[in-house]
């Protein structure tokens, strides 16, 4: 197979997706110069469809090569761009690894907080991310980032998901992050990165507002 590492990528995205913007933040950082598409996924074209085995949203498009997921898509942009991201102890970066994948829930259960159509079912979800929160808070350095002060990818992994509890926290005036001092430092830090704001469209938080208050029959919506 050809080497695919100087040909120009392309990043398939959906404005909203929490994903695709762990993709962004980590080609932001390494100052990759990429072509962003964006589709709407609610009517996906066709040569989407042909192109995600999974019909989803990050893919990663390098030459020929079609990459998917994106802790992958992360890893791959990561390694193409030395110095790595990760840590370079291989029990540490394996922990950082697993730290990610731990991740990927809490954006799930955060979609699914921000469309809980009673106050049962949004207490639920946030005890569910609140427990996550614990458990991360236990492994957290307590310094600016996951690891301590240098910003890895793990930290891009997780700064979609604090951006947008802020931006429910705006809706509603709940403090999601109230009684995790390190979670609340971690996402301070995080959002005031340069490659964490500018991997968003500037529209994303009034998007991302309206889609919650716009959730029939949404419980935050009916807080708001
Ligand atoms: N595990 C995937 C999750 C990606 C994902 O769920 N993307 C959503 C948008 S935020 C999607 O494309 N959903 C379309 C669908 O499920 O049909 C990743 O990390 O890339």
């Amino acid at each position: 197979m050809a080497s695919t590492t100087t040909e120009k990528m392309e990043l398939i995205s959906f404005k909203l997706c929490p994903f695709v913007q762990r993709a962004v933040i980590v080609l932001k950082k390494k100052q990759v110069d990429f072509d962003l598409t964006f589709i709407d996924l609610s009517n996906p074209p066709e040569w989407f469809e042909s192109l995600s085995p999974l019909g989803k949203v990050p893919v990663l498009k390098v030459g020929k090569e079609v990459l998917f997921e994106s802790m992958v898509i992360q890893e791959y942009v990561d390694e193409v761009t030395p110095p790595s991201l990760h840590p370079k102890d291989p029990l540490k970066k394996a922990m950082n690894r697993a730290w990610m994948t731990f991740g990927d829930d809490l954006n799930i259960l955060q979609f699914k907080m921000a469309h809980a159509t009673d106050q049962a079912a949004f207490e639920s979800f946030r005890d569910e991310i609140n427990g996550k929160l614990a458990r991360l808070e236990s492994v957290h350095s307590g310094q600016s980032f996951f690891n301590g002060e240098d910003f890895c990818l793990i930290d891009a992994a997780y700064a979609p998901f604090f951006m947008r509890l802020s931006l429910m926290k705006n809706v509603c005036s709940i403090d999601f992050l109230d009684g995790f001092p390190k979670m609340q430092a971690w996402s301070k830090a995080l959002l005031s990165q340069d490659c964490v704001t500018e991997s968003v469209v500037p529209e994303l938080s009034s998007m991302y507002q309206n889609m919650i208050r716009n959730v029939e029959d949404g419980y935050l919506a009916s807080i708001a």
